[in-house]
Parts: structure tokens; C-alpha cells; sequence
């Protein structure tokens, strides 16, 4: 599936942007599928928002338990100060998650297809498994910033195997808040490690001190709907808030190697899905 020349930016890289990776048909499917589960969320069954910039507030039982469910996380600045819905919940919603791809059947389709699977073995995943996956809105206006950080702080294992595939479901642009890496940063040292204790607490324990990318050196990934963005787990990378009025989804899927050792730390417990 992926060229020697493919592999090898990959290698020097740590990301690989391939285009027209998927049609415009399969894109609407997600959107739809995705659209209808937040059509049937009942709004008023969580506050729990997705924030990045304030680690405390994904911490509650609602984020913990949703490994293996499929939930709606609100947007930061979703609500009003009397904590009412600013605007229509399908304008208010951050993300779905964790298990897309094991309870939903357009997802689970989708992310089991042997394209995926070709992909995740040509970067060296001898055994892939899908620990997690995620639609994200980046919703209007309000879609809030993803600060810099590496996945590998969130899908430990030894040695460190996980990629991420970014799948744009809509354009993004520097506009809605595209995807934005570290330039020569394939092999920075791990930085963070979000840790889960037995009692349900949570710590982002600092392994480093040297710091983040300027976010004026990231390359911004700007790429077309059913363009496939893959990056190793030790890649900083971040994305910007949205301020335009476009809303900017991407599906986005984090795969390890079943011939790593899976942190006992790691947030995320349920059993992953073979590729
Ligand atoms: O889509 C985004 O804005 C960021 C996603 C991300 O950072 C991730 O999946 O690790």
C-alpha cells in the first residue's frame, strides 16, 4: 500500500499525509452516522466537557467509564453562564467517544477495512489494534484548542508503538483549526505521561522539562476531506482554536502493536479490537 519513498518520509518525519485516501461517499457516511448519534443525546444527561488547556475537567466518571461506550463531550465554551446551551446541541457537541469503532456500525466498518490495516502494517504495527476512536467537530466559533502534546502520553506501551490516523471528514484549513505537527520532531523523548490510579484519579506526570514547538515554527496540515494524516506517537503536535464559521470534523483512530506491553497506567483499559 505505502511506497519505500512513503515509509521512508515517514520514518524521517513521523507523519505522512496521504490524499484522496477516501471518497467523499464513505466521508458522508461517517458525518451522518455521526450526526445522528448526537441527534439522539439527550443534552441534558452530562455538562462534562472536552477541555485540553484545563486537565481536571476531563477527569470525571463520565470521561473515565467511556472507553468502551460511545459518548458526547460538550465543547468548553458550550454554555452560558447559566450553564444553558449557547447555541443548537449539534453545534454545542466536541467530540464522540471512545469505541466507535467496536458499537457503531459505520465506524466499525470503516475502521476495520484493509486499507486501514495495509497502512498500520506498512509503518511496522506487526499486530495493530485499535485502542480508541474519536469524532471530532471542532465545532463553529467554538471549537476549542487541542494544546501541544504526544499520543504516546495516552497509549503508553514498551516499546512505544502507537500511531494515530487522522482521517479529515471535512477540509480543515489554518481557518477551522487543521492539524498543526512539530517540524523535526519524530523522535522528541516522550514528555508527559497521563497516568489512571486504581482509585480513579488521574496525573499528567511531567518526564521532561524542555519545551513545546513555538506554535509559530508547526507545520499546519492543511488537506481536503478523505485525506488520511498518519503520526507516531512521539510527534508533538496541536491544533488551534476554530474561529471561522466553518465547522472542521475528523474521525480520528489510535492504534498500538499487540506485541508491545500496554501500560497499566493508561487511562483507557478496554480490551482493543485486532485489525
Ligand atoms: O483534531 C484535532 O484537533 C487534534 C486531534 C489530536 O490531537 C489527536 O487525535 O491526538
Amino acid at each position: 500500500m505505502l511506497t519505500t519513498e512513503q515509509k521512508k518520509s515517514y520514518q524521517q518525519n513521523g507523519y505522512l499525509v496521504l490524499e484522496e485516501c477516501f471518497s467523499a461517499e464513505q466521508m458522508g457516511v461517517l458525518k451522518n452516522s455521526a450526526n445522528n448519534i448526537v441527534a439522539e443525546f439527550d443534552p441534558n444527561s452530562t455538562r462534562t466537557v472536552f477541555s485540553t488547556e484545563d486537565q481536571t475537567k476531563t477527569r470525571d466518571d463520565y470521561f473515565l467509564s467511556s472507553g468502551d461506550k460511545v459518548r458526547c463531550f460538550f465543547e468548553e465554551d458550550a454554555f452560558d453562564d447559566k450553564g444553558q446551551l449557547k447555541q443548537d446541541k449539534s453545534l454545542s457537541i466536541n467530540k464522540i467517544g471512545h469505541a466507535l469503532h467496536q458499537l457503531v456500525p459505520e465506524f466499525k466498518g470503516f475502521s476495520h477495512n484493509d486499507k486501514i490495516r495495509d497502512i498500520a502494517l506498512d509503518l511496522g504495527l506487526a499486530k495493530p489494534q485499535i485502542h480508541q476512536s474519536m469524532y471530532i467537530f471542532k465545532q463553529p466559533k467554538i471549537g476549542g484548542v487541542i494544546r501541544w502534546h504526544q499520543d504516546a502520553s495516552y497509549f503508553l506501551t514498551t516499546p512505544i508503538s502507537v500511531v494515530t490516523f487522522w482521517l479529515a471528514v471535512e477540509d480543515a484549513t489554518l481557518e477551522n483549526g487543521c492539524l498543526q505537527v512539530g517540524k523535526g520532531c519524530a523522535e522528541m523523548p516522550l514528555k508527559e505521561q497521563f497516568k489512571r490510579f486504581e482509585d480513579d484519579t488521574t496525573e499528567l506526570t511531567q518526564l521532561h522539562d524542555f519545551p513545546w514547538p513555538d506554535d509559530d515554527t508547526a507545520l499546519p496540515l492543511e488537506v481536503k476531506a478523505g485525506t488520511l494524516v498518519v503520526f507516531n506517537g512521539l510527534l508533538p503536535h496541536f491544533s488551534a482554536p476554530n474561529v471561522s464559521d466553518k465547522s472542521r470534523h475528523a474521525f480520528t483512530l489510535h492504534i498500538t502493536c499487540g506485541n508491545t506491553l500496554y501500560a497499566q497506567e493508561n487511562w483507557l483499559q478496554a480490551p482493543p479490537s485486532k485489525l
